[in-house]
């Protein structure tokens, strides 16, 4: 793997396979300490317009790829990274944005990269087109892999699988051979679980711990159900837990989640609308959109990304988790090694832990069950695919 990128890197164009262009660090050095000087004699420097903090920002820059930049979820998820939502205002970003390589789609990219740099963003430092995998993951600390093909007209599930799983093969590879040694990755483009199984299974030298993939949407389609049922904000509901598969049979936990302090069965007391159409709710929340906007989910898909991967770089709160796709450790009886939702904390480090000691009861343990089976039948499907597999 590359090492982290050490030089500070500026605004470049966002022509196809653009390059950035990089000051040296003694006259980035040089500039920050004269704004500094400046500033303590109640100067301001440059220019009498107000500045972002982060235009003078003293830290290095990441890089974070995003494969299937042109699409729904690229366009709303890129605005937002590049405004600050996941990384902190202090923290300039370079955008290594990834495409097929056909023309309709490149051509769709720098539309969105034109539109990328008309908003001006302060922290947003340079953007890469390309639709080379391993010139996309180049030193990449973040590849969030939204990208993959969609399910045809009559596909069924495994048919979805088998035509996506080449795609995480060679998309693990890249990042195996190019990203930086820090790098983490976050899976979006659905089958999720199984796709980042299979990156994760072909990037042999990055540890598995670096790998998720996405049921944060999930969990926030739960939490807005439950408070609306408890007619109360959605910051009352805490903990809100999705176990398994991001599927139809993934598990919205209403044991362990609370409202308010208590368990959300608890305080809503109706075990047949939470076990029947909260769960039907939730689990087909996906098909409903699409049937109300023509489209697939994508703003909020965005949004899940988004807070998905800012809870794993922050500390979670004392007493807290969130729903987040890990390699199992066999927790909860769930097959070592299958990814799968659990209650995840994250230390803020990098490093996170399955929160254990929770209590299912016999309907979610059963639905447990029946997600965890799925994973595992889609495991074998792939088998041929997890050449790193034990
Ligand atoms: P779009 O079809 O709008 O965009 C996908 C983009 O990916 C296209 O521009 C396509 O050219 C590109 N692409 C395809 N293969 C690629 C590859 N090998 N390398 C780079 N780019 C590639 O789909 P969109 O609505 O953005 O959804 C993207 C993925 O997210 C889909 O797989 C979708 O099923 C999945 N979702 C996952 C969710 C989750 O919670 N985990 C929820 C939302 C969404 O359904």
């Amino acid at each position: 793997m590359a090492k982290p990128d050490p030089g500070l890197v500026f605004a470049g164009s966002s022509t196809v396979a653009a390059s950035t262009r990089r000051l040296p660090s003694r006259i980035v050095q040089a500039l920050v300490q004269r704004w500094r000087i400046l500033h303590a004699l109640g100067f301001e420097p440059l220019s009498a317009t107000p500045r972002h903090p982060s235009a003078m920002s003293t830290k290095t820059p990441i890089r974070v790829a995003v494969t299937g930049a042109a699409g729904q979820i690229g366009y709303s998820l890129l605005p937002r990274i590049a405004s600050g939502d996941v990384f902190g205002a202090d923290q300039p970003i370079i955008l290594q944005m990834v495409e097929i390589p056909v023309e309709k789609a490149m051509q769709a990219l720098e539309g969105v990269a034109m539109e990328l740099d008309d908003c001006a963003f302060p922290l947003l430092h340079g953007m890469e087109l390309t639709s080379d995998p391993n010139e996309g993951f180049k030193d990449a600390n973040w590849c969030l892999l939204v990208g993959s093909k969609p399910r045809g007209p009559g596909m069924e599930r495994g048919d979805l699988i088998r035509e996506n799983g080449p795609i995480f093969t060679g998309q693990g590879m890249a990042i195996n051979d190019n990203a930086a040694s820090d790098v983490r990755v976050a899976v979006v483009g659905n089958p999720c679980n199984t796709n980042c199984l299979i990156a994760m299974n072909s990037a042999h030298d990055v540890p598995d711990e670096r790998f998720s993939a996405m049921t944060r949407l999930d969990q926030n389609r739960a939490q807005a159900q439950l408070a609306a049922r408890a007619d109360v904000a959605t910051t009352a509901v805490c903990n809100t837990l999705i176990w398994g598969n991001h599927s139809a049979t993934q598990v919205p936990d209403y044991k362990n989640t609370t409202i308010d302090g208590r368990s959300a069965a608890e305080v809503i007391g109706d075990l047949d609308w939470l076990q029947g159409d909260f769960f039907k709710t939730v689990q087909q929340r996906g098909a409903a959109i699409i049937k109300a906007r023509g489209l697939s989910s994508a703003t909020s898909a965005a949004n899940g990304l988004i807070d998905h991967v800012r809870d794993l770089v922050n500390a979670t709160p004392e007493g807290e988790w969130r729903s987040v796709c890990v390699p199992s450790d066999g927790s909860y009886g769930v097959s070592e090694g299958l990814i799968s939702s659990f209650p995840v904390r994250s230390m803020g480090d990098g490093s996170w832990e399955i929160v254990q000691g929770l209590e299912l009861d016999e309907f979610l343990r059963g639905r447990l069950e029946a997600t965890v089976a799925e994973l595992e039948e889609e495991r074998e499907l792939v088998s041929d695919l997890l050449v790193n597999a034990g």
